[in-house]
């Protein structure tokens, strides 16, 4: 360390940049970088308030919708900063999703009709919860195009299964969940017969066309959705939208709204007005108020009808049981949100300036009194507006989706057409501030916003248009998620974070403390299953097994070798490599890739992944680790050596080294100088109380890990050297000092940690 230093500042001095160039050097003033950079009072100010310093960690951890990439977004609140993409519905080769086995079979759970769908249209993120609180233990996403649903497991921000909506063809609404993650609710978009591969002219989409809503039940013991206890309600084609489950006062209903209640069809190509005519016709559609828990007890009941293999209450038992009712909504609304207490429904109608605030009471008193309005066109009762409304406020033009303050009775609700997010108190019905945004606001977002214990302090504007706040990139621009500060009355606009992997619909964020992910597995784990890998093999295990024309290596990963090094195979044989990452250091992962075999496996500490493809070409196909993993990355590969059938070897050995004694002997010198300084480094750490670092305690197994590995070397080499075999006595030499320089680079890590984080002497 000590000679870097010296190193380094000779270097300094050699490029001119010595004692005499300081003078020059006086530190810019923060006045000075302001004049130079132009910026004023209010910019530093949202500086200081979004940039976190080197080393310090952000407040709050959001899970953004990828739009249509198919994929999660994960970034830091307030300094944005991204922290991961993680794969859901499309391939992402980073972290070997879709290109190893364990995680096709995640992706091959979102299967339609037997074939792969490797895209997914990502709409709305949303936090397995405990009593109506982000737990922080699981995220689930909503595919529109495609209806299906993930679950990610939040230990380790991977996703863990796909499922594919059995009677929809198309979903908006989800996922929403219920406030002790019972269900996640998914809602159906566009309306279309229920059973699979049904045709139906579109003149009788009012007979046959029909929408629905799922209720899939989570198992938080094992992580997943259970498909068989999951279970559906049908209902009218209206163009269901989003839903939010209630909570307090409200929990076990359900609240979707709808769209399209005209019914109407369009047809441009035969003279029709089109869609967005004839749905926005009418004055109101209908908000659905479903009793979610008597809907469960009814299916346990037996009262559900199976269409595609799935429980669906029909209509008509959800209407005599008295679960389902339908209450006007002003017009073409798009979100619906429930306050923190659960006594209030917010819902914004797009063509309509006034959010439209429903009471639950009100909406319990009507349906307990059996006072309603009438029916609609299937029979379901209709409570009056006027007899469920708390209140309307009018904001602005095209409000769409709400969120919560930790401040009581505060609201926000972005408004699509003005640009604008608008502060408003749903209690008392008044404006209270208005934000311009840039441009065009879908979704906005407080921290833990839509649960019953929002955080307040922050709020993201999801901006489907940027226009002209980031520098050009072609036509097809970023969207722009715009920071908020929302601590003071006045909202105070601190940030511009473009978004260039999708249209993200929507966002959720959670306070960081709550998050708990591991930073490696069990040895031998499949991170898929969390179960422990058939394919997993210790130190000293590893092993190749043919059978017939198949052939599977039980491969580990350690810095800085992949151990086989060689793997034989012929031509047309099936070949499986299993692959376990023996280290237990922290961020020490190994990439995996056989040349031109279309196949890869990102291998964190302690997970075991496999990769398998036919090996149906001749030749020869260097593998390698894809992670820069330790000095000698570069070196962490090997052959395949795909032969033609019937190949034999003949008598040709490998070429030799021309290795001298004089070499040997500067090995072992080598050796000698390195251990001196692992011991230095060892006497320090074990000076201090290093034991209190977990993180540091991981370091030092991991280092004597590796130094554990030059047991039985040093013979080894002796032996060698002493029948004069230069080429074996210097490289089994060499092969301690590779060991020991692992040694010593975790041990100068873990020395820096100890140092930066007030180690303490011991006696
Ligand atoms: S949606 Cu896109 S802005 Cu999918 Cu929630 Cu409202
Ligand atoms: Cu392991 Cu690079």
């Amino acid at each position: 360390m000590k000679q870097f230093n010296k190193q380094a500042a000779s270097l300094l001095i050699a490029a001119g940049m010595g004692l005499a160039a300081t003078a020059g050097w006086s530190a810019e003033s923060l006045q000075d970088v302001m004049k130079r950079r132009g910026l004023s009072q209010q910019d530093l100010l949202a500086a200081s308030k979004t940039y976190v310093p080197t080393g310090k960690r952000d407040d709050f951890v959001a899970f953004s919708s990828g739009g249509q990439s198919g994929q999660v977004i994960v970034y830091g609140i307030p300094s944005m900063r991204i922290l991961k993409y993680i794969g859901v519905f499309t391939p992402e080769p980073w972290q070997g999703y879709g290109f190893d086995e364990e995680s096709k079979k995640v992706l091959a759970g979102g299967r339609i009709d037997g074939k792969d769908i490797t895209w997914g249209d990502t709409h709305h993120p949303g936090f397995s919860e405990t009593n109506g609180e982000a737990d922080g233990q699981f995220l689930f996403i909503n595919d529109k195009a495609n209806p299906r649903l993930a679950v990610i497991d939040l230990r380790d921000f991977e996703t863990k299964q796909i499922v594919v909506n059995p009677i929809m063809k198309s979903e908006h609404g989800g996922a929403f969940v219920t406030p002790n993650t019972e269900y996640i609710i998914e809602a159906v978009q566009y309306a279309a017969p229920l059973e699979n591969k049904k045709f139906y002219p579109l003149e009788e989409f009012n007979e046959k066309y029909r929408g629905a809503i799922t209720y899939w039940k989570f198992d938080r013991k094992e992580g997943l959705i259970k498909p068989e206890q999951s279970f559906s309600l049908e209902l009218p084609p209206y163009s269901q939208d989003l839903s939010d489950a209630g909570k307090g006062p409200s929990d076990g209903w359900s609240f979707t709204n709808s769209f399209c209640s005209e019914r109407y069809v369009g047809g441009i190509e035969k003279g029709r007005p089109p869609y967005e005519a004839g749905c926005s016709a009418k004055d109101t559609d209908y908000l659905h108020v479903i009793n979610w828990k008597k809907a469960a007890e009814l299916v346990a009941q037996g009262k559900a009808k199976k269409i595609n293999g799935h429980n669906v209450l029909m209509m008509e038992t959800a209407i005599k049981e008295g679960i389902l009712f339908l209450i006007p909504e002003p017009k073409s609304p798009h979100g619906v949100d429930v306050t923190p207490d659960g006594k209030l429904l917010v819902v914004a109608g797009k063509l309509d300036t006034h959010v439209s605030v429903y009471s639950f009471e009100k909406i319990m008193a009507a349906i307990k009194a059996g006072k309603f309005e009438g029916k609609d066109p299937y029979g379901i009762p209709v409570i009056g507006m006027k007899d469920a409304l708390h209140t309307q406020v009018s904001l602005g033009l095209g409000p769409l989706h709400t969120q919560f303050d930790s401040k009581p009775c505060v609201a926000y609700t972005s408004l699509y057409v003005d640009s604008q997010v608008a502060k408003w108190n749903y209690c008392e019905g008044k404006v209270l501030d208005k934000l311009s945004v840039h441009y065009n606001i879908g979704h906005l977002m407080t921290m833990e916003g839509d649960t019953m214990k929002p955080k307040g302090r922050y709020l993201v504007a999801l901006n489907k248009l940027s226009i002209d706040r980031f520098n050009p990139v072609g036509p097809l621009q970023p969207q722009n998620h715009q920071l908020i500060d929302i601590s003071d009355d006045k909202m105070q606009l601190i940030y511009d974070m473009p978004i260039p992997l999708g249209e993200p619909h929507y966002v959720v964020a959670i306070e960081a403390a709550k998050l708990k992910p591991a930073v490696r597995y069990k040895v031998g784990t499949n991170s898929r299953t969390d179960k422990p890998h058939p394919g997993a093999v210790r130190a000293g295990e590893e092993k190749t097994i043919k059978k017939g024309n198949k052939v599977e290596v039980f491969a580990t990963l350690i810095r800085s070798h992949i151990t086989p090094e060689t793997i034989e195979v012929e031509v047309g044989d099936e070949v499986t490599i299993n692959l376990t990452n023996l280290e237990r250091a922290q961020d020490e992962t190994h990439g995996f890739t056989v040349s031109t075999y279309n196949v890869h496996a990102s291998v964190e500490p302690g997970k075991t992944a496999s990769v398998k493809f036919k090996a149906d070409k001749e030749g020869v196909y260097p593998y390698y680790c894809t992670e820069f993993c330790s000095a000698l990355h570069l070196e962490m590969q090997g052959y395949l050596l795909v032969k033609p059938k019937g190949w034999k070897a003949g008598t040709k050995t490998l070429a030799k080294g021309n290795y001298t004694e004089a070499d040997y002997k500067a090995t072992v010198k080598k050796v000698v100088d390195t251990q001196a300084i692992i011991d230095s480094v060892v006497a320090y750490i074990t000076s201090v109380n290093y034991k209190d670092f977990p993180d540091v305690v991981a370091m030092v197994e991991d280092a004597f890990d590796q130094l554990g590995k030059t047991k039985g070397l040093k013979e080894k080499h002796e032996g060698f050297a002493a029948k004069k075999d230069w080429e074996n006595a210097n490289l089994w030499a060499e092969q301690i000092w590779q060991y020991q320089v692992k040694t010593a680079d975790l041990g100068l890590r873990a020395k820096t940690y100890l140092e930066q984080n007030g180690a303490k002497k011991v006696k």
